[in-house]
């Protein structure tokens, strides 16, 4: 299969036509068209405004990856007998694709230890169940997990409840996404988000974007990217993968794009996986000689500038080269272009934090705004480019292990009743707590916490460990079938454009948006907030300080989120003013920052030396354009040009310098797992370096973290790659083995 030739464009708008007619028209309109805000990317889109819509209210603003998930949440239920005839063992042999499109869950599920088959439940029956697990088990050996699928309400309630029952072991997906972005910019700016409106992209007249796709993962970014190229702006991209998208892309819903492709990066850099922070030091170090700073803002707005200057001046050029992979002559071509310019964005994503020195990335990139005074001003500043639709808003409401102090203040003085106090634990170490045998159950609202997780085999063992595994879904996924406890409950929920209440979400620009819900599309799913509230109530019972019925009125929940999250006072009467809104204090738009001095700190970091090297590979772990997350929607790569997805993409030196050829199959080994049956694959990728998918190349990644941000390396896996003795597919990689969960 070929690579497209550009992102976007009449690939995008055929997509779209086919799952039109699969659904109907009319139904698929509907949808697009209804005020909820977005499933997909935290982008932000729709709401009151109506569907389509964006923050600057422009119309028509829509993507791929949202028609995917509307298409997916329109399937037909999934039918009991279903369950009857696939056993756990055989559903164990699906793809995260077929999982998927088996359908909608329908009816509370359940497994037992000694149990082949889910077997429906009632709702009744499935509370009981968790009731007794939380009053037989202590407070800190349960944890609570969001992914940011869910609305602000849910995620409110979830941690509230988790808080009464007594523990602080609450968590988002953040831990494995941008975790690094808030713990980087909260140390260096007193904020942990986007200093920018989507107003100040538009208006910037250089675009840096390291580590990203937005093409295939914020594809409503690259018309920001576009008109930015159009308006004479600049767009420097920083990936050790050619990604075509963002060399040219056509944007749909723009004719002159559509029909001719826009170029979108000015400078396409090309370093070694993890090698960003040596090459922004090596840019840093070029600007500090040639004296092309703003010394006037270094000196009024900022904070450990002499200690930056004088590690950078130290620097050897052979070092940044080595490590970042990167020549100084390209590296001075980026110092010239942001030397020109006079409003500069620095956008990242995934590339940047999935990293064990993710937060020493993230403050080499706000190190070199500051430099240049383009933090804290108009049209110039920091974008964390966020992943799911709400898991900014998520992080708000307090599904966070540590509150900050005014929230829990406010909490505690509000309910007149003292909340723990203990820290609390990341995702990983929650996982890690399970598997020493430390907790005994999780309650996980969305996502898949075992496909999302490094090291499945550990993932795998990690929850088995656990008395009860509860999952609130909408659709089946790997973490039903291999991240079961001794018993597993799986209840299924509404999507946000099919709740009969209104909810809220929070985009990555801080603006929190009003979805109104919509009509129920197969019967049996339940509110997010109903069950949550249920279930909290059940266990709770007499000694809650709320009355968590009332907490079935979305209304009320808003109304407690307004006096409690700051920020968040006008959710309070959203239901009457539908006024949506910047959260205040959040966006930077003079050079005062809400650190203790109210200076921007710079961070004089070493710089993180180059890792494998030699036979082994750095490889990342990465989503194709064909999925979301762990939900894969279909095995091909367009954009890559891969009809299948158990391939490894390599630079061609490296499959010569290997003795490998194309098509070959080989394993792939790294310290925790290994993948037999694997495809080599040629690709412009900047050698040394290797790319797979996810969520099937997680055996692979260890279960190790940024000291920081507890964030998991999922883009810097070592590797060695080997023949397969037979060019056979091995019995290993066969359809009972699909997830690689054999031993190295
Ligand atoms: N269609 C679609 N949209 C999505 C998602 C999805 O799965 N599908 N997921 C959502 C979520 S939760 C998230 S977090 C985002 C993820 O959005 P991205 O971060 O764009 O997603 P990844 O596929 O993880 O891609 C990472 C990119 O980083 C590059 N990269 C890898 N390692 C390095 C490195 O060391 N340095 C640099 N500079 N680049 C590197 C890769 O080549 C790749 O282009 O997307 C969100 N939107
Ligand atoms: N190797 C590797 N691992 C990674 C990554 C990587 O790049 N490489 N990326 C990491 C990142 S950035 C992230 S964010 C995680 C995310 O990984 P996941 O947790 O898998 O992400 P989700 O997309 O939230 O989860 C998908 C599930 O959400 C459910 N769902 C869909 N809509 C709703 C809803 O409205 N409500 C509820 N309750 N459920 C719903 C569906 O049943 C679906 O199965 O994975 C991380 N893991
Ligand atoms: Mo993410």
């Amino acid at each position: 299969m070929k690579p497209t030739k550009r992102g976007g464009g009449w690939a995008a708008i055929w997509y779209t036509l086919r799952q039109a007619h699969r659904v109907g028209w009319w139904q698929l309109w509907r949808a697009l068209a209804s005020k909820n805000a977005c499933k997909t990317c935290a982008l932000g889109m729709g709401g009151q405004a109506g569907g389509m819509r964006n923050e600057q209210g422009r119309w028509p603003e829509v993507c791929k990856k949202s028609l995917q998930a509307m298409v997916a949440d329109m399937q037909r239920g999934i039918r009991p007998e279903f369950f009857q005839r696939w056993s756990i063992p055989q559903l164990q042999t699906l793809s995260p694709r077929e999982l998927e499109w088996c359908g909608r869950l329908t009816t509370p599920l359940y497994a037992g230890p000694a149990d082949e088959h889910f077997r429906a439940l009632s709702w009744d029956d499935a509370f009981d169940r968790i009731t007794d697990q939380f009053r037989r088990q202590r407070p800190e050996e349960t944890f609570f997990y969001a992914s940011g699928r869910s609305s602000n309400e849910a995620g409110f309630l979830l941690q509230l409840f988790a808080r009464l029952y007594g523990t602080n072991f609450v968590n988002n997906c953040s831990y494995y996404c941008h975790q690094a972005s808030g713990v980087g910019l909260t140390a260096a700016l007193g904020t942990g988000t986007a200093t920018v409106t989507l107003d100040d992209v538009e208006s910037a007249d250089l675009f840096v974007l390291l580590g990203g796709n937005p093409a295939s993962n914020h594809p409503r970014l690259m018309r920001s990217l576009m008109h930015i190229r159009r308006r004479g702006g600049q767009v420097i991209v920083i990936n050790p993968v050619k990604e075509v998208g963002l060399v040219n892309f056509s944007v749909p819903s723009d004719l002159r794009s559509l029909l001719f492709g826009s170029e979108i990066a000015s400078l396409y850099v090309q370093p070694h996986i993890g090698g960003d922070a040596a090459l922004l030091a090596g840019v840093a170090k070029l600007l500090l000689e040639r004296d092309t700073i703003d010394r006037a803002f270094i000196e009024q707005a900022t904070e450990g500038f002499a200690d930056f200057a004088s590690l950078v001046r130290s620097l050897s050029w052979e070092d940044i080269e080595q490590r970042s992979g990167v020549e100084r002559s390209t590296i001075a071509r980026i110092a010239d272009m942001y030397a020109a310019s006079r409003r500069t964005v620095f956008g990242w994503t995934m590339g940047i934090t999935h990293h064990e020195h993710g937060v020493v990335n993230v403050r080499a990139i706000v190190n070199l705004a500051l430099l240049r005074g383009m933090v804290g001003r108009p049209g110039a500043g920091l974008l964390p480019i966020r992943g799911h639709s709400n898991v900014q808003g998520i992080g708000s409401v307090g599904v966070v292990p540590n509150l900050k102090p005014g929230f829990l203040d406010n909490l505690e003085s509000i309910l007149g009743v003292p909340l723990p106090r203990s820290p609390g634990l990341d995702t990983l170490a929650c996982m890690q707590a399970a598997d020493c045998g430390l907790m005994r159950s999780a309650f996980c609202l969305g996502g898949n916490l075992f496909g999302s997780n490094p090291d499945s085999r550990f993932a795998h063992r990690a929850l088995g460990h656990l008395e009860l595994v509860t999952y609130l879904n909408t659709t089946l996924n790997t973490g039903h079938v291999w991240g079961r406890g001794r018993e597993t409950l799986i209840l299924p929920v509404l999507a946000r454009d099919e709740e009969p209440q209104p909810t809220t979400q929070e985009s990555m620009f801080n603006f929190v948006r009003l979805s109104s819900g919509g009509p129920v599309r197969v019967a049996g799913p339940r509110s997010e907030v109903a069950i949550i509230a249920t279930v909290a109530g059940r266990v709770l019972g007499d000694r809650s300080p709320v009355n968590w019925s009332s907490f079935q009125c979305h209304a009320q929940v808003r109304e407690l989120i307004a006096r409690v999250v700051p920020g968040y006072a006008p959710v309070g009467d959203i239901d009457r003013t539908r006024r949506e809104f910047h959260i205040p204090g959040r966006i930077l738009h003079t050079p005062h920052f809400p650190t203790p001095s109210g200076k921007a700190r710079f961070a004089a970091e070493p710089l993180p030396p180059l890792r494998g090297g030699g036979s082994e590979l750095r490889l990342m772990t990465v989503r194709s354009e064909g999925q979301f997350n762990t939900v894969v929607y279909e095995e091909a790569d367009i954009y890559r040009g891969q009809e299948r997805r158990d391939v490894i993409l390599m630079n061609r030196e490296d499959i010569e310098r290997l003795g490998l050829r194309i098509d070959q199959l080989v394993t792939v080994r790294s310290a925790v797992g290994v993948m037999r049956g694997i495809r080599v694959r040629a690709f412009d990728i900047r050698a040394g370096n290797a790319l797979m998918y996810y969520p099937e190349a997680n055996v692979l990644v260890p279960a190790t973290a940024d000291p920081l941000s507890k964030t998991p390396p999922f883009k810097c896996v070592l590797v060695t790659v080997e023949p397969e003795p037979t060019d056979t597919v091995p019995a290993a990689a066969s359809r009972r083995h699909r997830l690689h969960l054999v031993p190295p």
